[in-house]
């Protein structure tokens, strides 16, 4: 490296610093690499990266059924997320913490992105009796990386397209278990296929079983509770915990 060299690349560091995307390019050069090789193997359903858009304090939410928070007149398909909660033998697990968040039909993060509320598109929620629970939201729209800032003109001088395939996000919370942070995706959509020309997710962050399908459906009973305007797209996933790592006694 030359002298010329590596005032540039210094030049460049400080300002990803300044751009406040640090947490953006780390999560998106490496945290897949971290979490495979911190988690593939582990018994139970896959996990995924967290990303850089998690908040902490997202809103509990009480009253049955689920909605996620969300502006009167939120953009966007409405749908339905069903999940079932269970351990690697099988048995379903009430009163664990699914910690929910998503972009909206925009493609951008509230508290980080655009003039949503801090809270919306973002809850914590707990499993039923069954281990199950149910939450009203919106389709989220696949995810940009902002083209003008340090990341995005990075992504610009290798040749690499800036787009994460649509998803949710989740860290499941459970005494006597490992909390699974993981996301789940939409077969069909754009930016899954490795194989196409321009390649798939740019975080490289999707597994095959993350991959849901789909549904649609317009039960009355399902409309009036939710509150859906009419027919709604359905998704539906089974997250399976893995047992906690005992600490070793001295
Ligand atoms: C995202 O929405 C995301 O989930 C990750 C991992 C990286 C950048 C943007
Ligand atoms: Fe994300």
């Amino acid at each position: 490296m030359t002298h010329e060299e590596y005032r540039a690349a210094w030049r460049w560091v400080i300002g990803l610093a300044d751009s406040g995307e640090v947490p953006l390019f780390l999560d998106l050069f490496f945290e897949s690499t971290v979490e495979r090789l911190t988690f593939d193997g582990r018994p139970g359903s896959a996990g995924s990266v967290e990303g850089p858009y998690h908040l902490p304090d997202a809103p509990e939410l009480t009253g049955r059924p689920f909605v996620l928070p969300m502006r009167a007149d939120e953009p966007g398909t409405p749908m339905l997320v069903r999940g079932q909660v269970i351990d690697t033998a099988g048995v379903a697990h009430p009163g664990v913490e699914v910690d929910m968040w998503q972009a909206g039909n925009d493609g951008t993060y509230s508290g980080f992105v655009g003039d949503a509320p801090r809270s919306n598109l973002r809850g914590r929620m707990r499993t039923d009796e069954h281990g199950q629970f149910a939450v009203r939201t919106i389709r989220p729209a696949a995810y940009q990386i902002p083209r003008s800032g340090p990341t995005g003109e990075f992504l610009g001088m290798i040749g690499q397209h800036a787009w994460r395939p649509a998803h949710f996000h989740f860290i499941l919370t459970s005494a006597g278990h490992q909390p699974l942070t993981t996301q789940l995706y939409f077969r069909g959509g754009d930016w899954l296929d490795e194989t196409l020309p321009g390649g798939g997710d740019v975080a490289g962050a999707v597994k095959d079983s993350l991959i849901i399908d789909i549904g649609r459906d317009n039960d009355p009973d399902t409309i009036a509770a939710f509150g859906f305007d009419g027919p709604y797209e359905t998704a539906d996933h089974t997250f399976i915990l893995s047992p906690a790592v005992p600490t070793p006694t001295v």
